[in-house]
């Protein structure tokens, strides 16, 4: 009995320095991932900062996916990039010189009067507008939130699931690494490696002038990255039958999570979601059957170019955790693997790695190889919850929590030391250990 409080005496201070750097990074409509590596509007950030700051002031939740499906294209995609006209072009990679999406995307209704790029991102928005809603379901009605969002959110999801539904069993698919989120994960060596890289010197990467070369992308990555992006460009952002293809776990679990958050929206205006509930349980039972490998005891992506089963082990294949429909035996499996030797959670390592930590690619430092990321901690905190697994929640929870504040907010740490790695005052990792404080 000597310690006289049972709430740990940095959960105030916690808080308060998060909605600190969500201040810092608040451009008066939107919120930037990080002042000095990203500069402009990001939308799965976008997705994951809502989710918190609707703890601090919901109108500014509200604000920060209005803005960001302000720039939605008339085709129903949301553009992974929504551009600062303010920002010098040479502060980020790719710019929106290279994108141009309002002459290049003009035949797939990219808007005029402001710049994106031309891919996506995974589709978090319906999720978050749903939970930005429950925040404050009074001011959410008087201001139309829901009413006003819901045919944006309902196009966005029409357009993954037709126009990007590439392998014809009713997933959606990505085009680029940049889609899925998760850049650089060893899942993309091999489709990758197919593509001829843009020569490193017909482009100049902003990120080192501000984040350690051993924590970015390696060279040959980005020009894969520019490549594929320039011949998506170059196909008017119409034709997604490009060399890379990927039907990815994360990206379709987010989509099916939103298809419930959908289903919720139109409750609450009056129709009844029941198609978009059943729809969300068959896409469920489709992602099992697609990416689902009992013996690795985690989903794989389905590479659509090369043929089948891609066999390494990123943290992506945890994230369908998150529905509520799947299979008792697959939740089962999932929880064992991420505490098993391949994720260790638990164990060896204090927060969700994001990559397998006996694969050969494995590097605790280098972005998605390895380091663990906070938005990926919260989707299996989410998950783990879902289905019962209390005690894990709560441990992970409380890892979340306290190796964001510990670290600055880093935007990844190293999976064993909780080492601050990439930017610190990363808006997610603030917004969605706010999240997990309230
Ligand atoms: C490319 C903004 C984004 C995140 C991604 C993360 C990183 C961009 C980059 O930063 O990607 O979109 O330049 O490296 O991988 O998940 O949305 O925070």
């Amino acid at each position: 009995g000597e310690i006289a409080y049972d709430q740990p005496p940095s959960a105030t201070s916690a808080h308060v320095a998060a909605a600190r750097v969500l201040a810092a990074n608040w451009t008066g409509s939107s919120t930037v991932p990080s002042r000095s590596l990203y500069p402009h509007q990001w939308s799965w950030d976008s997705a994951f900062i809502a989710i918190g700051l609707r703890h601090i002031s919901p109108l500014r939740a509200q604000t920060e996916l209005e803005t960001l499906l302000t720039a939605q294209w008339a085709d129903g995609r949301v553009p992974h990039i929504v551009f600062n006209p303010s920002v010098p072009l040479d502060a980020y990679f790719p710019s929106p010189d290279f994108w141009r999406s309002v002459t290049a995307g003009r035949g797939a209704g990219a808007p005029r009067t402001v710049q994106t790029s031309g891919i996506v991102q995974p589709p978090v928005h319906a999720l978050a507008a749903w939970l930005v809603h429950r925040a404050d379901p009074v001011l959410s009605r008087a201001r139309g939130f829901l009413a006003r969002l819901h045919p944006r959110l309902a196009a966005w999801h029409r357009y993954l699931l037709h126009r990007r539904d590439l392998g014809g069993a009713g997933l959606a698919s990505v085009v680029h690494p940049w889609e899925q989120g998760m850049d650089n994960s060893p899942c993309w060596d091999a489709p990758l490696a197919r593509i001829t890289p843009a020569p490193a010197r017909s482009f100049r990467r902003a990120d080192l002038d501000h984040g350690a070369p051993g924590d970015r992308p390696t060279d040959l990555d980005y020009g894969r990255y520019v490549r594929l992006a320039a011949d998506y460009r170059d196909r008017g952002y119409t034709r997604e039958d490009g060399e890379f293809a990927v039907e990815d776990p994360s990206f379709n679990a987010l989509l099916i999570a939103s298809e419930y958050a959908l289903a919720r929206i139109a409750g609450e205006l009056g129709a009844t979601g029941t198609a978009r509930r059943a729809r969300a349980e068959r896409l469920t039972a489709t992602l099992v059957e697609r990416l689902w490998d009992p013996r690795a005891g985690m989903f794989l992506c389905r590479d659509l170019r090369g043929g089948g089963l891609l066999t390494e082990r990123g943290v992506g294949g945890l994230v369908p955790l998150l529905l509520p429909g799947l299979p008792r035996e697959v939740a089962a499996a999932l929880v064992r693997t991420l505490r098993g030797p391949h994720f260790s959670f638990g164990d060896r390592t204090r927060l969700v790695p994001s990559y397998d930590l006996l694969g050969e690619a494995f590097d605790p430092h280098r972005y998605w190889r390895g380091p663990a990321w906070f938005n990926t901690g919260w989707l299996v905190e989410r998950g783990l919850r879902t289905h019962g697994e209390t005690a894990a929640a709560d441990a992970l929870r409380a890892a979340v929590v306290r190796l964001a504040d510990a670290s600055g907010f880093a935007e990844y740490v190293d999976p064993f030391t909780g080492e601050a790695c990439g930017a610190t005052g990363f808006s997610w990792t603030a917004a969605l250990a706010l999240d997990l404080l309230a």
